[in-house]
């Protein structure tokens, strides 16, 4: 044997599912070996939405750089070095900058981001510096963000790495391919928060990809959920001034909105707003009845979930249902300290502990 080290049990995304990815065969992955994440049952979750079904949590902020955009990022990373770009840019809320600066970094590109200033959460700025991205801020949403980096990807020598890029959906729709290995076939219902609609877009590839190469019997409905005022689909026109505590989906006009209109409509899905209160809601129920820590943005297809069946849109009885959960809690600590009532200080002493928690002491 040439070497004594095992091989890596799980290869990345690209590689584990190569012949699937439409890339160019002798392209050389650019991975940190994400994917494979949990697909974790949550019964407790279920019983308190009403239960009577199964339901799964795909927990994306597993992920290297802790959200879903590394797997689109790995693609679009291996494509860009194979073209021989020299540099790479986004716009973005956060994750995808992140992300295209940690794969960047690990191929030797320039990377720019670009994001509205003060309305990205801590711990994404903090990424994106950390792996040495150039952040540029402006003072504009991520629409405009998006229309701006189209130009210079246009103009300038650097490739567009946001979710238009097309390897960006090939390498993100490898999430639906292991909810299928998992769980073998597709759940009846997929739910997940919907911002630019590339995520959306890339699980219904990834679901009608499988079935057609028989690895599943059917595809799932898709339910989709968005900020109540960061709605545009849901409300069917371009929302020029999205707000939304959950600021990775702070998105007017998502540029794979016709896409994800399409998906919808072929899964027999829905796709609904959900409020700050109900995402808020939804996210603290996560964390604390399974111990699933997220950003808001993530809990937002739990919000949607939640209100379906609460309003009877949907039947849940006996069926599988997975939602995606999106990004890492630790990406946004602030919403966190924020929304928690004050702490205790106490002296270090036993007396004055067994006060404060009301239990006898023998
Ligand atoms: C945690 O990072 O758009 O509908 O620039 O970070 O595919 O956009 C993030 C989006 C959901 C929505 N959950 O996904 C960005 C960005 C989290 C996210 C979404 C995002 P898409």
């Amino acid at each position: 044997m040439a070497s004594d080290l095992p091989a890596s049990p799980w290869p990345g995304v690209v590689a584990h599912y190569r012949t699937l990815i439409d890339l160019p065969p002798d392209a050389r992955p650019v991975t940190l070996l994400e994917g494979n994440t949990p697909l974790i049952p949550v019964p407790r979750l279920a019983d308190a939405l009403g239960g009577g079904f199964d339901l799964w949590l795909k927990y994306e902020g597993l992920n290297p750089t802790g959200s879903f955009k590394d797997r689109g990022m790995t693609a679009a990373i291996t494509q860009a070095v194979h073209a021989g770009a020299e540099a790479v840019i986004c716009a973005s809320t956060g994750n995808t900058a992140a992300s295209a600066a940690a794969y960047a970094a690990r191929a030797g590109l320039r990377c720019i981001v670009i994001v509205p200033e003060g309305k990205i959460a801590k711990g994404k700025l903090a990424g994106s510096l950390a792996y040495g991205a150039e952040v540029v801020n402006i003072s504009g949403n991520f629409d405009e963000g998006l229309a701006l980096v189209r130009e210079a990807s246009e103009r300038l020598p650097v490739t567009l790495v946001n979710s238009i890029n097309p390897y960006r959906l090939e390498g993100q729709k490898t999430a639906a391919f292991e909810i299928v290995d998992v769980l073998g076939d597709a759940p009846d219902w997929l739910c997940l928060p919907v911002g630019n609609a590339g995520n959306i877009t890339a699980y219904w590839m990834g679901f009608v990809q499988y079935q057609q190469a028989g690895n599943a019997h059917h595809t799932p409905r898709l339910l989709g959920a968005q900020a109540a005022g960061a709605a545009p689909i849901v409300r069917g026109e371009v929302v020029p001034n999205p707000e939304t505590v959950a600021t990775a989906i702070r998105i007017g006009n998502p540029a794979r909105w016709r896409e994800a209109a399409q998906a919808l409509e072929e899964s027999e899905g829905q796709i609904l707003a959900v409020t700050d209160g109900e995402i808020l809601e939804a996210w603290r129920m996560l964390s604390t009845l399974e111990g699933v820590f997220v950003e808001p943005a993530s809990a937002a297809g739990v919000a949607g979930l939640r209100k379906q069946i609460r309003e009877g849109e949907i039947d849940v009885r006996g069926k599988r249902i997975v939602c995606v959960v999106t990004g890492h809690g630790l990406k946004d600590p602030e919403i966190v300290l924020r929304s928690a009532g004050e702490m205790v200080t106490l002296e270090p002493d036993f007396d004055a502990l067994a006060d404060y928690l009301e239990m006898p002491a023998t």
